[in-house]
Order: C-alpha cells, then structure tokens, then sequence
C-alpha cells in the first residue's frame, strides 16, 4: 500500500482541524511535530487521531530512559507512530522500538534528512549504518529523502522489504512524489503544498492521483 501522510506544521488549532477533516480520505496518516504541538499542546494528537493515524515527529535523540519518557507521553496521547534519531545509537534505538511495543506503536528511524544540507553529516555510508540499525532493531521503518530518490533506493536495498519508508520533501522542497514512490518509498510525506493551498483537498487529490497512476 502506499499513498500520502500529510505533515501538519500549522501552529493553531482551527486550522489544523479544518485542513485535515478536509483531506481526510486521501491520507493515511497525518504527522505532527514541534510547530503544531508547541503551539496546541499535545492534546491535539488525539483530536486529529479522530481522521487519521497520528504519527508524531519528534525526532527523539536522547539517552534511552529520557527516550522512553518522551515515547510513553507520545502513546498515551494517541498517537500510532513515532520518528526518532537513530544516530543515537543501538541501546536508544532499542529502548524506543520496546516502550513503542508495549503501546501497540510504532517507530520510524530518520536515516537521511531532505534539506540540501542533509547529506553533509548523513553520508552515504552513515544513513546506511543507520537504516542498518533501525532493522536490527526492529523499527517499523525509515525516513528517507523524497528530494533524493537514488537515496531512497539505496536505502531500500539496505532494509530490504520487511521495513517501511517513509519520505518527506515531495512539493515544497521540490521532489516528486512518482519517483519517490518508484525508488521505493511506501509514504510520501507532503506539508505546505497542501495546508498552504487554496483548496488543500484538491493539492492532496493530485498527489493521489499522480501515485494511484504507478499501480
Ligand atoms: P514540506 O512538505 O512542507 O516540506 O514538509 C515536510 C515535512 O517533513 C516537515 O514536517 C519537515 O519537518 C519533515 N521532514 C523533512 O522535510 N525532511 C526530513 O528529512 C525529515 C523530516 O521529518
């Protein structure tokens, strides 16, 4: 299955609310992170849960009790998923995957990050490691860059098929959903160029579409 998860950084409530009741349907699942829950709390995750799985984005990079602090928070909230840093290493990697299990939830690694400068730290060979890592530890998936396709097919090469991709940087950051998903994406992440719209449902119809046309 693949299709779209729609990044909310909108940091009011009303907004948030409207623009996901509006593509409701399209989506798959709806991410929030620091713009959206700074600005609403993190109350808002249960109330968006009511249209979509709710995945949080919070890029968890810490020692592993703090990690499963913030990952019990994330759960109890209502959210389905959780993105967290891998370059944190094996034992904070772990600890996210087991409290995300004892929720039902699930965890998505960030292997290699989308904005230009995303490849100066995450090398070829260290978003490998990493994607490495995030099967070794039984995480539901990673994060790859819809701006790099020829990224996202390395990287599937590296997890194989039993793990999830997901990738941000389809519209706003310039890439394109079809070649995304061709090199191997389940998820294509899309944000302002559908909340920024004027009809959002229509942006998120086209990204549909564009995807519906590769099955
Ligand atoms: P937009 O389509 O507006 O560029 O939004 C992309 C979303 O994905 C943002 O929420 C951003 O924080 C997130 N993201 C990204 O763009 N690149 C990454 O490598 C990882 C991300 O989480």
């Amino acid at each position: 299955k693949t299709g779209i998860i729609l990044a909310l950084d909108v940091t009011d409530e009303a907004s948030a609310l409207e623009i996901t009741s509006e593509v409701s349907g399209l989506i798959d699942a709806v991410k929030i992170g620091y713009p959206l829950v700074l600005g609403t709390g993190l109350q808002i995750a249960s109330k968006l849960s009511k249209y979509a799985p709710v995945i949080a984005d919070f890029k968890v990079a810490d020692i592993p009790n703090t990690d499963r602090l913030i990952c019990e928070h994330v759960f109890k909230a209502g959210c389905a998923a959780i993105i967290v840093q891998g370059f944190t290493g094996p034992d904070s990697l772990t600890e996210c995957v087991k409290t995300a299990d004892e929720f039902g939830g699930k965890v998505f690694v960030v292997s290699e990050m989308s904005h230009p400068g995303g490849d100066h730290f995450f090398t070829d060979d260290v978003s490998k490691e990493i994607a490495a890592l995030a099967k070794k530890s039984d995480a539901f998936g990673i994060v790859a860059p819809a701006t790099r396709p020829e990224r996202v097919k390395e990287l599937r090469a590296v997890i194989g098929g039993d793990l999830k991709i997901i990738s941000p940087g389809v519209g706003a950051q310039g890439g394109s959903a079809a070649d995304t998903i061709k090199a191997g994406a389940d998820w294509v992440i899309v944000g302002r160029s559908i909340y920024n719209a004027e009809n959002p449902r229509d942006e998120a119809m086209k990204v549909k579409v564009e995807i519906e046309k590769l099955i």
